[in-house]
C-alpha cells in the first residue's frame, strides 16, 4: 500500500507543533474545542465507545494530521468525540499506531500528544493483551499499575528526563477500584511484537516482575507523562501468554475474547471516566 507523507517523518519537524496542529483539525471537524479526558481502544475495548456517553462527532483518523491508517481489524481508524452524561468531554481514539508497524515512536505516540493539545488533563490506555499472572483468566480486565519497557526505545527526544514514579496514576486507580474492587493491578511488559513471546520470554516477564505482555502502551504512558498527563491504564487479558496456556496462540482466540468481554468492560470504563 502507498504509505502518504507524513509531517512526522521529517527530522527537523517539532512533534508538539503537529500535535497542536492535530488538535486544531479535531476542534474544527468535531465542533468541539477542548476536550478533558482520552480514551485510547485497544483490542476488546472498541464498543465501549458507545458506553461512555453520547457521541457527537465521529472523524476518519486519517482526516487529522500526522494519523496513520490503522493496520489491523479490530483497530478502528476513527475519532470520536463523546459528551457523558454529567457533561465530560471524552476524545475516543480508535486509531492506535502500534511500535511494530515499523514508522517509529513519534507516529506511535502522535494520539497521546494531541489528546494532550486538545486540554486532556487525563489519558486512559487501554488494550488487549496476554496474561502471564497465572491467576488471570481470559476475558478478565486487569488495572496497569506499573510497565516494563522491553522496546529499547523512548519517545522522549534528547535529553528529557522525566520521572515515571507514578506514572500510573495511584489516584486514578483508586478510582478505578472504587468503581470494581474486584479489579486485580498488573505489570505490563511492552514487547516489540508483532510475533508473540516465546514461552522462554514469558517466563523471562514473569521474572523480572510483569504479570502482563503487550505490545503497546508503555511508550504512549511516557509521551503522557512527558505532557503532564495523568495516566490510567487498563488491559484486557484475551489470551494466557505463551507456555501458560497449552494451545498455541491465535489472533482469532484473541478477538473472540475480547468479544465474550465487551459488555462487562464496557460498563467498566464508563463509569471509571465518569468518576474521574
Ligand atoms: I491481544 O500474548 C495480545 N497482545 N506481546 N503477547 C503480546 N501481545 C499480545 C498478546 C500476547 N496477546
Amino acid at each position: 500500500m502507498h504509505e502518504m507523507d507524513n509531517p512526522l517523518d521529517d527530522p527537523a519537524a517539532d512533534p508538539f507543533e503537529i500535535a497542536r496542529t492535530a488538535a486544531a483539525d479535531i476542534a474544527h471537524l468535531t465542533g468541539v474545542g477542548r476536550h478533558d479526558i482520552a480514551l485510547t481502544l485497544g483490542s476488546g475495548w472498541g464498543k465501549a465507545a458507545e458506553v461512555v456517553g453520547e457521541t457527537i462527532a465521529t472523524i476518519p483518523a486519517t482526516e487529522v494530521t500526522g494519523f496513520s491508517h490503522p493496520a489491523l481489524e479490530g483497530h478502528v481508524g476513527t475519532l470520536r468525540s463523546i459528551l457523558t452524561p454529567s457533561g465530560k468531554r471524552i476524545l475516543v481514539i480508535g486509531a492506535r499506531t502500534h511500535y511494530y508497524e515499523g514508522h517509529g515512536v513519534r507516529r506511535v505516540v502522535h494520539s497521546v500528544r494531541t489528546a494532550a493539545a486538545t486540554g486532556a488533563t487525563v489519558m486512559v490506555l487501554t488494550n488487549g493483551a496476554g496474561g502471564v499472572n497465572r491467576t488471570y483468566t481470559p476475558g478478565r480486565p486487569v488495572l496497569i499499575s506499573d510497565h516494563i519497557n522491553l522496546t529499547a526505545d523512548s519517545p522522549l527526544e534528547g535529553a528529557t528526563f522525566v520521572d515515571l514514579t507514578d506514572l500510573y496514576s495511584r489516584r486514578l486507580r483508586g478510582i478505578a477500584r472504587t468503581v470494581d474492587p474486584s479489579l486485580p493491578e498488573g505489570v505490563y511488559c511492552q514487547f516489540r511484537g508483532p510475533h508473540y513471546e516465546t514461552p522462554a520470554e514469558v517466563r523471562m516477564a514473569g521474572i523480572i516482575g510483569g504479570d502482563i505482555v503487550g505490545m503497546s502502551t508503555a511508550l504512549e504512558a511516557i509521551a503522557a507523562r512527558e505532557a503532564g498527563m495523568e495516566v490510567l491504564g487498563f488491559s484486557l487479558i484475551t489470551n494466557l501468554a505463551a507456555g501458560i496456556q497449552e494451545t498455541p496462540l491465535s489472533h482469532d482466540e484473541v478477538l473472540d475474547a475480547g468479544r465474550a468481554a465487551e459488555p462487562v468492560i464496557s460498563q467498566l470504563l464508563a463509569r471509571v471516566v465518569e468518576a474521574i
